[in-house]
Order: C-alpha cells, then sequence, then structure tokens
C-alpha cells in the first residue's frame, strides 16, 4: 500500500521537474541565441562601417593623387625663377602659398628659354560657388568653408579637385624643390568627417 502510493506520488513530481528544467533550458538557449545574433550583426555593422568610410578616403586619396600629378607636371615644366606668389614676387623658401604663377618651358631657341612664350598657369584655391568665407556650411553638404582647386591656363580656369579643406591647398619652396600639399574632406555614408591630406615634392630642373 505504501509501496503503491509512493509510486503515484513520485511520477508527477518527476514530469513537473523534468518540463520546468526544459523551459529553463530553452530560455537559456533562446538567450545564448540572441546574444550571438546581436554580435554578429554588430560585427556586420562594423564591417560595413569600415568599408563605406575605407571607400571613401581611397577616393579622396585618389582624387588628390590626380590634382597633385597635374601640378607636378606644370611645375616640372617650368623654372624656379618664373614661379611667383599671387603678386608676382618670386617665392620666399619655407614660406606655405595659397596661390602660385608660372610659365611652362615652352622650348629653347638659341639656348635660351623664351619664358614669355610659354602659357601663362595659375594655381590657387577658390571657395566653393555657393560656400561663403564664413564659418558656416552654406551650401549644407557638411563640410564648412571648403574650397575648389583652380587651375589657371591663359585666362581659363578648370576646376581640378573639389571638397578642397579652407587652408588645405599650399605650395612650399625647400631649396630646389616645391612640396605641394592638398588636403580634401568630405563625410562619408557613416556621417563621418573624413580629412585626407597628400603631398608630393616637385624637383625643378631649370633656374
Ligand atoms: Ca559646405
Ligand atoms: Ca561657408
Amino acid at each position: 500500500m505504501i509501496r503503491g502510493f509512493k509510486k503515484i506520488w513520485l511520477v508527477p513530481c518527476k514530469i513537473t521537474k523534468e518540463t520546468a528544467l526544459t523551459l529553463v533550458e530553452v530560455a537559456v538557449a533562446a538567450a545564448i541565441f540572441l546574444i550571438i545574433l546581436l554580435m554578429v550583426f554588430t560585427i556586420a555593422d562594423r564591417g560595413a562601417k569600415y568599408y563605406y568610410t575605407t571607400a571613401a578616403a581611397g577616393s579622396l586619396q585618389e582624387a588628390a593623387r590626380k590634382a597633385l600629378d597635374r601640378m607636378a607636371t606644370d611645375l616640372r615644366g617650368t623654372g624656379l625663377s618664373i614661379i611667383t606668389d599671387s603678386l608676382g614676387q618670386p617665392l620666399v623658401e619655407g614660406v606655405a602659398y595659397q596661390e602660385i604663377h608660372l610659365r611652362r618651358n615652352p622650348g629653347y631657341e638659341n639656348t635660351e628659354i623664351p619664358w614669355e612664350e610659354g602659357e601663362a598657369i595659375i594655381y590657387r584655391f577658390e571657395y566653393e560657388a555657393a560656400e561663403a568665407d564664413n564659418g558656416t556650411d552654406d551650401d549644407g553638404d557638411g563640410l564648412i568653408d571648403e574650397g575648389v582647386l583652380v587651375r589657371v591656363e591663359n585666362g581659363s580656369s578648370v576646376e581640378i579637385a573639389h571638397n578642397v579643406k579652407e587652408g588645405g591647398l599650399s605650395f612650399t619652396l625647400q631649396g630646389s624643390q616645391i612640396v605641394i600639399r592638398v588636403e580634401l574632406e568630405d563625410i562619408d555614408d557613416n556621417q563621418r568627417k573624413l580629412e585626407v591630406p597628400s603631398e608630393t615634392a616637385v624637383y625643378l630642373r631649370n633656374p
């Protein structure tokens, strides 16, 4: 009699215990699954952000490289005494100029270079058309007082780089070299501001 009672009493107890344990296991498993899922999404999101930032920085570097190559080609075809500042004065060593004027070598004539016949070229920074020099973002692109790098040849101008940071263009005479520096900026798809400085040094062959 007592044995029978024990049997009847113990069976439901065992089922309840097992059921409760299973529910706890399911809850724990679900929680672990959610945590793993969250971690995967976080890593994937970071990866996507890193990709967009790297891609945007890469395109800025490429744009700066093209502009630097263009300016370097012009500078290699000129002479140290031919390059002046915006007022026509010779460059002073170590001073960073934001605008330079030069003439390209048109070829030799009786062992002399008739510089006045070479193309007159100017490189300078100008503010974007819808952007004024006022410390605010007038055109709403997230960049403040950004500009363009302009190349003027015999009076006609061409923009050779956009998103140039204010003060981000300079030409510095160092010995017989000119160091050209361009800093471009942009806002990437993650709304992060990128600033990419690039520079190159050009050795001037002509005096
Ligand atoms: Ca702007
Ligand atoms: Ca502005």
